[in-house]
């Protein structure tokens, strides 16, 4: 039978129970093969007893994993620069999981902010840059505290990251229907790096006859995505663009809690990791309301990318069965069911 071994963080907040939620539905839909589970203590509670989100060898323990399974970052007794810092974005960009994959869709059943739309509406998928961007991390503060403090946060697109990335979007636009991808830029305004984005799209694009290109300034893509939902399919976008326009994507796609996404490495030389939008939200930490979907669908994914098409398959099935019927949806969506409801619905609607 084959095992895969996966590395889980649950982390911080709502994460452990959206994660256990996880590996319930999960090992329900194994069948043929198996999950061994390497339940990793890596969160804002480890930082505060021993000073370190994760042990100085973490990415080391990480690499041998056929996947690495996480929840959520983040706690208010820790700065979110360092908790984030501490743990995920070094991960994306030791490891180039250069490729998150953020599907916004608004399954049938569940609500959505926007009237007059139907769940086909609304069938997005996001390709966010991920090692690079913004989110860099190039920049310091100089005379902190002090009346002439600066500080600065310098973005750096590099044509080979932002090539490889473009690339992956035009494959994902082609293996869909519509061959339809959005390119979102701000070259109005970042007359360097957003430049060099538009460049890149209008290169690879050449690779790619058969897929059309649309290019959308950031603010106006943010207000098409609320008026016309319907006419984006997929969407690359850059580090900072793509995680804010993503959270709005959860929500018309019903709440943000629904949102899965994968942090790929394409070239499979290290451990890709899965995980849902959602932060850890601790505001309902421990009172077992959490919604699971996103976290249950970041599930789905890994399947997929290990290899297990036929069970990721399920798992979203039993996934869009369960919310189709609104007893199943948590506060989040309106109703009152609670995290273990919706499981026991997803898990039972897997058989
Ligand atoms: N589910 C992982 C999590 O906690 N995300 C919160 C967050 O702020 N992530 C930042 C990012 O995705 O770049």
């Amino acid at each position: 039978m084959r095992t895969y071994d996966i590395a889980v963080i649950a982390g911080d907040g709502i994460g452990p129970e959206v994660v256990a939620a996880g590996k319930r539905v999960l090992d329900g839909a194994a069948h043929g093969f198996s999950l061994r589970w390497h339940d990793l203590d890596w969160s804002c509670a480890r930082y505060q007893a021993t000073g370190a989100m994760m042990p100085a060898d973490g990415l080391a323990q990480l690499a041998p994993h056929d996947a690495i399974y996480l929840g959520a970052v983040g706690d208010p007794a820790v700065p979110d620069h360092v908790s984030l810092w501490g743990l995920l974005l070094p991960i994306r960009q030791a490891f180039q999981l250069y490729a998150n994959v953020r599907p916004v869709r608004l399954l049938p059943g569940v609500p959505t902010v926007l009237s007059d739309t139907r769940p086909t509406d609304i069938d997005m998928v996001w390709i966010r840059e991920n090692t690079e961007g913004e989110y860099a991390g190039v920049g310091g503060r100089l005379h902190q505290g002090g009346a002439g403090e600066v500080a600065t946060q310098t973005s750096v697109f590099t044509r080979s990251g932002t090539e490889r990335v473009v690339r992956y979007a035009f494959e994902v636009a082609r293996s869909r229907p519509r061959k339809l991808l959005a390119s979102c830029t701000k070259s109005n305004a970042l007359r360097y790096t957003a430049v060099l984005w538009d460049d890149v799209v209008a290169s690879v694009r050449t690779e790619h006859p058969e897929v059309r290109v649309e290019k959308y300034l950031v603010d106006a893509l943010a207000a098409r995505m609320v008026t016309h939902p319907e006419t984006l399919d997929v969407v690359v976008a850059s580090n900072l663009f793509a995680d804010i326009l993503t959270d709005l994507g959860g929500a018309i796609a019903g709440s943000l809690g629904m949102a899965p996404s994968a942090n790929l490495d394409p070239t499979r030389q290290h451990p890709s990791l899965f995980e849902p939008v959602h932060g850890s939200a601790p505001d309902i930490a421990g009172k077992g309301i959490a919604n699971p979907a996103g976290a249950i669908w970041a599930g789905a994914m890994m399947l997929e990318h290990l290899g297990e098409q036929d069970a990721a398959r399920h798992v979203t099935h039993a996934l869009e069965v369960a919310l189709a019927d609104p007893a199943n949806h948590t506060p989040d969506l309106h109703g009152i069911a609670r995290t273990d409801d919706v499981t026991r619905a997803i898990i039972a609607a897997l058989a």
